[in-house]
């Protein structure tokens, strides 16, 4: 039998979490022969609901499961993990200003990175979800230097898969069908959702829709509003949408892309495809014994182009804003 995986999920009291840890106890996150031991970390408030939550991993007698640490001690919550999923973060409360949010997420991920550099096993895999997720990820980074740059991720999964569900919807094909859509950029509403190089049942998706008009307007619109549709809807923000990707994200970090299939995610920038280097940016990317390599010498036209930096633009003035925190 393998040796159990250590998996860290801060916030794990919150609704992201709770969606999330049943998931990866059922081994859809690291496979359903691998073992694991929980890690849960959430703040003093949340105390006693994250101990509820120990008590239904517990209830649930999943046969992964080999342990679970539920804790307020982030160095208690760092200790050995092989996986990070940082869930936790400060949201966007009505009324806060754009500086004052990022100044306290500032403060939480670079206390974290601080726990994971000295505390966490070598070579471990590191997935931010909070937002502002893109930036998160750049202050982890900036802040546990000892863990190499291609080791910290954030999450646009839920983004590449919202892409997919959209074409899948439009052309009734099914999801499993189409493929290699690009989220571009930021987590946010600036993202580039691309479908220049996507296929559905083998046959380029333009080719298919046959309608550019809606691939370069509501298309994206709809994948880039998609948060905000769920909240109305909802009257919460996604979970099980977030939950599930981020279970793909780590899956397919971790195990591997299918022959011939990228997928999208965050990552520390080279300067592929013109976009600055230092950023936190989504590409599109394929991984191979447990690393990503961006995808290279796609063609970019003129619409694509504006798109990808309007998103470079936007990290680059959040990363100005994150470090204008730091003094
Ligand atoms: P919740 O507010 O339900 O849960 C967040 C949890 O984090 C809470 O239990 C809170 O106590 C905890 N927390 C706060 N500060 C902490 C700290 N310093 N250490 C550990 N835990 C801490 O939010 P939820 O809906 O679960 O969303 C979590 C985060 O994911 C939010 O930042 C949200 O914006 C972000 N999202 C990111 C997505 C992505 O695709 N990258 C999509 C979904 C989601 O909106």
């Amino acid at each position: 039998a393998k040796d159990p995986v250590r998996v860290l999920v801060t916030g794990a009291a919150g609704q992201i979490g709770y969606a999330l840890v049943p998931m990866i106890a059922r081994g859809i996150m690291l496979g359903p022969d691998q073992p694991v031991i929980l890690h849960m970390l959430d703040i003093p408030p949340a105390a006693e609901a994250l101990n509820g939550v120990k008590m239904e991993l517990v209830d649930a007698a999943f046969p992964l499961l080999k342990g679970v640490v539920a804790t307020t001690d982030v160095v208690e919550a760092c200790t050995g993990v092989n996986v990070a999923v940082m869930v936790g973060g400060f949201p966007r409360k009505e009324g806060m200003e754009r500086k004052d949010v990022m100044s306290k997420n500032v403060s939480i991920y670079k206390a974290q990175a601080s726990a994971l550099e000295k505390y966490a096993a070598a070579n471990c895999k590191v997935l931010v979800v909070a937002n502002p997720a893109n930036t998160n990820a750049l202050i982890l980074k900036e802040f546990a230097p000892s863990i190499p740059e291609k080791n910290i991720t954030c999450l646009t999964r839920l983004d590449h898969n919202r892409a997919l569900g959209q074409i899948s919807e439009r052309l009734n094909i099914q999801v499993s069908d189409v493929k290699n859509v690009i989220i571009w950029g930021n987590h946010s509403s600036s993202q580039y959702p691309d479908v220049n190089h996507a296929t559905a049942a083998g046959k380029p998706v333009r080719e298919l829709v046959k309608d550019d008009e809606w691939l370069n307007g509501e298309f994206i619109t709809t994948v880039q509003q998609r948060g905000a549709a769920i909240i109305k809807a909802r009257r919460l923000s996604s979970a099980l949408s977030a939950a599930s990707s981020a279970c793909d994200h780590i899956r397919d970090w971790v195990l591997g892309t299918p022959e011939g299939t990228w997928v999208s995610m965050g990552v520390y920038s080279d300067g592929s495809y013109n976009v600055p280097a230092g950023l936190i940016y989504s590409f599109p990317v394929t991984c191979k014994n447990g690393e990503w390599t961006i995808v290279q010498g796609l063609p970019i036209d003129e619409f694509s182009r504006k798109k990808m930096d309007a998103t470079a633009e936007e990290l680059s003035e959040e990363k100005a804003l994150a470090y204008s925190c730091l003094s």
